[in-house]
């Protein structure tokens, strides 16, 4: 069976590769494992159809013969495991391919979405001005950490792992934030992800999505 993933039916970023179908996305193009995309509207994930595959009503889940998943590094994590090219044969370096795998979503990623969550929900509360320098601080320290150990490597490990490809999803999404450019060498290391056929083909296939529902004109 083709594996079939979920995906927004009308995404808030217009498809530009922000919501979690696309680090999904990215890892079966890298997989070479065709999929197929049932595109979901924000009432039917709360409907109990979505809900028996995802306890939270959200995108992006993951169905095969016999296995149903949620959380989109889970999912990436079961790609990477079944396909060579998405973390290293041996175990240490498939152990640490994992480590950067949590790092990006369990240390990166929190305080990178609590600042998104800010400036799109609390632009309008008295306090957000006082707010957002603050959660651009906790932003920059992560980032600056992540930058002292990328340093002028290509990868984050030895070569391009699951953990560069949720790792450059994470950062994408403080583009227009103005923070990254702060940090040239994490902009060539999305640049780099980027550049990537297979992340390509996964980002026009999510942007063909909003095209295709856009209204003509
Ligand atoms: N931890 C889960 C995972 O990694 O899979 C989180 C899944 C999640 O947050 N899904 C979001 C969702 O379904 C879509 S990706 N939200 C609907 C809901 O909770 O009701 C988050 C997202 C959405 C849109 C943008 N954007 O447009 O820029 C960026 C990120």
């Amino acid at each position: 069976m083709t594996p079939i993933i979920t995906a927004f039916e009308r995404s808030p970023d217009r498809g530009r590769g922000l919501a979690r179908d696309m680090r999904v996305r990215w890892a079966l193009e890298e997989a070479g494992q065709a999929y197929d995309v049932r595109l979901v509207s924000f009432e039917a994930m709360k409907e109990p159809a979505h809900l028996a595959l995802h306890p939270f009503g959200q995108i992006p889940t993951y169905e095969e013969a016999g296995l149903a998943l949620f959380e989109s590094g889970a999912i990436v994590l079961h790609v990477a495991e079944r396909h060579p090219g998405l973390v290293p044969a041996d175990a240490n370096g498939r152990a640490r391919a994992i480590a950067w795998m949590f790092a990006a979503l369990n240390t990166v990623e929190p305080p990178i979405v609590e600042r998104s969550m800010a400036v799109i929900l609390e632009r309008d509360e008295p306090w957000y001005e006082e707010r957002l320098p603050m959660l651009d601080d906790r932003v920059r320290a992560r980032l600056s950490e992540l930058s002292s150990r990328l340093g002028d490597a290509e990868w984050l490990d030895d070569g391009f792992s699951a953990g560069d490809l949720l790792m450059v999803t994470v950062l994408r999404r403080l583009g227009g934030s103005g923070i990254l450019e702060d940090y040239p060498n994490l902009c060539a290391y999305i640049a780099r992800g980027e550049a990537r056929p297979a992340y390509k083909r996964a980002f026009d296939a999510q942007l063909a999505v909003f095209a295709a529902a856009a209204p003509a004109g």
